[in-house]
């Protein structure tokens, strides 16, 4: 599939600025794939839909979840956590992306997984700061995004832990994983 069939069959989905979000996280990865040496085609794909899933109905999501394989814990977390998951097991049945590594971008760019792949964290990675973003802290993450690839990674999962925990948020455990695996690898 092209960018450009990527990007119409998105965009119905999304609103204004969730489908201008996208377009900065698509041309954030472009740029990240480049210097890390990832395919862009794959790192383009994966962002056009990293979010695709966001805005349906709850109850269609936890259909999704309840009747597929993911796994159930996710409905006792936050919904925010759905649309990765759901997002990956969507584009394939109604697109036909079968690609496994632009699946598993899309499924877990919101919380990271331990072994994430080079194109699994440049889509995390994308999603946080590209240029319409505006956490704090975020000028050091854009910094490292230069330099070290797993180090800004890292960052990313460190801060939004770090921001999760101050808002009394629960945490779910891929989350963690993601963490104690990127620290491992730094140390
Ligand atoms: O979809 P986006 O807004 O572009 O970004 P996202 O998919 O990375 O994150 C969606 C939200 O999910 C964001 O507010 C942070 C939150 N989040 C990430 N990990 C966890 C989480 N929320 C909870 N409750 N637990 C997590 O582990
Ligand atoms: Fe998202
Ligand atoms: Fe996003
Ligand atoms: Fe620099």
């Amino acid at each position: 599939m092209n960018r450009n069939d990527a990007i119409s069959i998105v965009e119905p989905h999304l609103t204004k600025e969730r489908f201008d979000h996208t377009l900065r996280v698509t041309e954030t990865a472009i740029s990240l794939a480049k210097k890390y040496g990832e395919s862009e085609e794959k790192a383009e794909l994966a962002s056009i839909f990293h979010d695709y899933a966001k805005y349906r109905p709850l109850d269609e999501m936890k259909r999704w979840i309840i009747n597929s394989n993911l796994p159930k814990d996710l409905l006792l977390y936050h919904h925010e956590l759905w649309h990765g998951p759901v997002g990956s097991i969507l584009i394939e049945r109604e697109y036909g992306i079968r690609d496994e590594s632009i699946k598993n971008a899309v499924y877990y760019h919101t919380t990271g997984r331990p072994h994430m792949t080079k194109l699994e964290m440049i889509v995390f990675v994308a999603d946080y700061i590209e240029p319409g973003r505006s956490f704090s802290g975020l000028d050091e993450v854009r910094e490292m995004s230069q330099h070290d690839l797993i180090k800004t990674a890292w960052m990313v999962s460190r801060n939004t832990i770090n921001f999760l925990m101050s808002k009394q948020n629960r945490i779910y455990p891929d989350t963690f994983h993601a963490y104690n695996d990127l620290t491992r690898q730094l140390d």
